[in-house]
C-alpha cells in the first residue's frame, strides 16, 4: 500500500472498516471563521450568481424562525463550487484532497458539491439511504466529505450512520431511491455529533440519514463528493467541475487561487 498523505493508518483502517470517518477540528480558528463568513455571504448574497448555483428555501415551520446566520432559510444549494475563487479552493483544499486520496486511492477526481442545511425546525424526510442510487458509477469508489459549520447533535442536525453497513447496493423501497426503512437495524446507528469545523467522510454505500433540527439555530453544512478516476460516471453527472482531476498517483494537482 502506498504511503499515506495525511491520515494515520488507524484512521484509514477505520474508514475501510466502518465506511465513514470523522475528522474533528479539521477547520478551526481563523480558517473556520473565514469559512463561516464566506458561507454567510453565499446564503445572503444570492443575486447574480451563476445560474446553476440553485438555491432552495424552507418555509419556517410554526414555532421556528430563521436565524441571523442563514436569514433566508436556505435549505439546499447545488454547485456552491461556482461561488468564486474561495469556493474553488474550498473543494480542492490540499488537506481534504489528501484525506480522500488516503480513503479512496491515489487517482482522485471531484464528483460534485452542494449545501444541505437544517434550518430551525427542519424535519428530515429522506430517511435511511445509500448515496449510490443518486451517484451510480462503474465501481463504488466515491465518498462525501461533509463539513459542519455549526455544532450538531441528535435532533440538532446531526448526520446518523450505520457503521460497517454492507458494502453492496441494498434494495430500495418501491419507486424511491431510499432503503426500505424497516430493513435498517437502527440499534446499530451512530449519531455523528460534530463541532463546527469537523468533517465527516462517508462512503457511497454506507447507510446514513440526515437528522432533524428541533432547535432555534440553523445547522449549516457543505457536502463535497469525490471519486476515483477509475470510477466512471453512469449517472450522467452534470454538476459543476464533475470529473475534475484532483490527484494522480497520490500527487495533488490543483493550484491555490487564494492566498489564505
Ligand atoms: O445532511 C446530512 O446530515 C446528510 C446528508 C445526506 O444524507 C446526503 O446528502 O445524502
Amino acid at each position: 500500500m502506498s504511503e499515506l498523505l495525511i491520515l494515520s493508518a488507524e484512521q484509514q483502517r477505520s474508514f475501510h472498516d466502518n465506511g465513514f470517518l470523522q475528522l474533528p477540528g479539521f477547520y478551526h480558528g481563523a480558517p473556520l471563521q473565514r469559512l463561516r463568513a464566506e458561507y454567510h455571504k453565499l446564503v445572503t448574497e444570492t443575486e447574480n450568481r451563476p445560474k446553476n448555483m440553485s438555491y432552495t428555501y424552507m418555509e419556517p415551520p410554526a414555532g421556528y424562525a430563521p436565524d441571523a446566520f442563514n436569514p433566508n432559510n436556505v435549505v439546499g444549494m447545488m454547485d456552491q463550487t461556482q461561488g468564486g475563487d474561495f469556493w474553488f479552493d474550498q473543494f480542492t483544499e490540499p488537506r481534504i484532497v489528501s484525506a480522500l486520496v488516503d480513503c479512496l486511492g491515489p487517482n482522485l477526481d471531484f464528483h460534485n458539491g452542494k449545501v444541505r442545511n437544517k434550518p430551525p425546525g427542519f424535519e428530515s424526510t429522506q430517511g435511511w439511504h445509500q448515496d449510490w442510487p443518486y451517484e451510480r458509477h462503474s465501481r463504488p469508489e466515491l465518498a462525501a466529505a461533509i463539513t459542519y459549520l455549526d455544532p450538531t447533535d441528535f435532533e440538532a442536525g446531526a448526520t446518523e450512520v450505520i457503521p460497517g453497513s454492507p458494502r453492496g447496493p441494498l434494495p430500495t423501497a418501491d419507486g424511491t431511491s431510499v432503503l426500505v426503512q424497516q430493513d435498517v437495524d437502527e440499534s446499530q446507528r451512530l449519531v455523528c455529533k460534530a463541532d463546527a469545523g469537523d468533517v465527516v467522510i462517508i462512503h457511497v454505500l454506507v447507510v446514513h440519514r440526515a437528522g432533524h433540527n428541533y432547535t432555534q439555530r440553523s445547522r449549516n453544512a457543505i457536502i463535497n463528493e469525490y471519486k476515483t478516476a477509475e470510477a466512471v460516471d453512469e449517472w450522467n453527472n452534470r454538476c459543476a467541475f464533475a470529473g475534475l482531476p484532483l490527484a494522480r498517483g497520490g500527487r495533488l494537482l490543483m493550484p491555490r487561487l487564494t492566498s489564505d
